[in-house]
């Protein structure tokens, strides 16, 4: 279908904005005529021209066809934010046909964009690969409709299930190969936090930064009600903004802190406290305690689990997932596993991996 083939390239051009976009979706915008595209553009930056603006800038002083076509994966909003709304400016701009993948659930929105096209004689077509458009903004999606972030689990577990060996036991610790931490690298790239447990930063003093791929470190969070991981710790290296949440403010360390009281519940004040940010999604990197956590509490969206090619015989046992992954690939020597909360926003079928 020729709206499909448009619309999926609206979806390339919303990816441009991976990692820089957010806390604002992703979004791509395409003016057709016949088989022409006139224009494009998509959001690069909160604050930038949406990419209906950036579209029509491309576009120029150029008159809009009454012909044409906007395509554009999310609907054209209907607010004042840092931008006027998107929605008077394409009615300004005389558009006159328009093609949407699916309404913007942000409250401000939800409907009111379509609503003032469709009253200004726009002829709007919504629904055009949807379920596609939903997956690439299920981080935004999920952060609007739920009140929390959209959360990623990761960990790596050597071939016969254990994600740390005995510390006590010589030998390398290392699980994933040096190709599943680039991809490891581009996960963290497009998350805007990544959080960790105490036990992590004490045995691992892991950096948590993005450094085998280009792209933004995201905000560094330790959870760490004992105040045990180690001041010179490389999480408070100042590298990269930190985030711990502790039981009693520590001096002498580079980190922004919260108290959280040791009688509630962790993972629902961190949550809570990442969604006052904007923070739309996290990726928890360990360890087996945090993990366990999230996954019983329902409070995960996927799982990513790097099966390597060593046995360790004894250690950490990894978290088991209750359901069967619904992808897995190879990098490498490792083996890959993708597992979805099926309460959650659904994968589109088909080898679609954004
Ligand atoms: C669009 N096109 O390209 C994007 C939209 O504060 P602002 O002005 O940046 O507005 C942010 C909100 O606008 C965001 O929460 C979402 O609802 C919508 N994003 N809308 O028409 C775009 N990025
Ligand atoms: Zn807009």
């Amino acid at each position: 279908m020729e709206h499909d083939r448009l619309m999926l390239r609206c979806l390339q051009l919303a990816r441009n904005g991976s990692g820089s976009a957010a806390p604002n979706p992703m979004v791509g915008a395409l003016l057709v005529q016949g088989d022409r595209i006139l224009a494009e553009g998509w959001h690069r930056t909160p604050g930038g021209p949406h990419a209906e603006r950036a579209c029509l800038e491309a576009l120029g002083g150029e008159a809009v066809p009454a012909d044409a076509i906007l395509y554009v994966n999310l609907e054209p909003c209907a607010h004042h934010g840092r931008t006027p709304p998107c929605a008077d400016l394409l009615i300004e701009r005389g558009v006159k046909r328009l093609v949407v993948a699916h309404r913007d659930p942000f409250a401000q929105v939800n409907g009111k964009g379509l609503g003032r096209l469709r009253d200004a004689g726009v002829e709007v077509i919504e629904g055009v690969l949807a379920d596609e458009a939903r997956w690439i903004n299920r981080r935004f999606i999920t952060s609007v409709t739920a009140g929390r972030p959209y959360v990623v689990l990761k960990w790596a577990q050597s071939r016969d299930g254990f994600i740390d060996r005995p510390r006590a036991e010589p030998g390398p610790h290392r699980i994933s190969s040096p190709q599943s931490d680039v991809l490891v690298h581009r996960w963290r790239s497009e998350e805007q936090a990544i959080l960790v447990g105490s036990r992590t930063a004490v045995h691992d003093d892991p950096r948590l930064d993005v450094r085998h791929v280009s792209g933004r470190s995201p905000l560094r969070v330790l959870l760490d009600r004992g105040g045990t991981a180690p001041i010179d710790s490389r999480l408070f290296d100042g590298a990269h903004p930190t985030l711990v949440f502790t039981g009693k403010i520590r001096s002498g360390i580079i980190a922004e802190q919260i108290i959280i009281d040791p009688a509630e519940d962790p993972i629902a004040i961190m949550l809570d406290a990442f969604n006052q940010r904007s923070i739309r999604s996290i990726l928890v990197e360990g360890g087996a305690e945090l993990h366990g956590h999230f996954l019983r509490e329902g409070l995960w969206d996927e799982a990513r689990v790097i099966t390597g090619s060593m046995a360790f015989g004894s250690g950490t046992p990894a978290p088991v997932m209750a359901t069967s992954p619904c992808r897995i690939e190879s990098c490498g020597p490792d083996r890959i596993a993708y597992f979805t909360n099926s309460t959650q926003q659904k994968q589109p079928r088909g080898s679609w991996h954004w």
